[in-house]
């Protein structure tokens, strides 16, 4: 099982980082200046926005996508709708042909890789 070629560049998510330590806030002053800190960094477009989406009900990541709706909000979908052959982001980037096979192959690895690991406690 020697996989050629699609060795990847081993990142998948998570590149996002920079996680704002939120401070305790008194009333106030201090919430016009975390409003406007927050306003800058929203200004700041990486290929993902910085929308927090709360987690599913079975603890799965959610994401949001990366264009708005026609209200100018985003929306944020489940893992598992990413590249089900439905578009569910405005634009359909869940089904953005290039993400998806990227999607996949990680996918596939990770899929094979617990397989593997599941194989090798059952043999034990
Ligand atoms: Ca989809």
């Amino acid at each position: 099982m020697h996989g050629h070629g699609m060795h990847g560049h081993g990142v998948h998510g998570h590149g996002l980082g920079h996680h704002a330590s939120y401070e305790e806030l008194g009333p106030g002053e201090d919430l016009v200046n975390h409003h406007m800190l927050r306003t800058t960094r929203g200004n700041r477009q990486y290929d993902v926005p910085q929308i927090e989406c709360p987690p599913a009900d079975d603890g799965m990541e959610r994401f949001a996508c990366p264009t708005p709706d026609h209200m100018g909000r985003y929306r944020c979908i489940d893992d598992h709708v990413l590249c089900d052959g439905f578009i569910d982001c405005p634009s359909g980037e869940d089904e953005d042909r290039q993400a998806c096979m990227f999607y996949k192959t990680t996918k596939a690895h990770l899929d094979l890789l617990a397989d593997a690991l599941l194989r090798w406690a059952r043999g034990r």
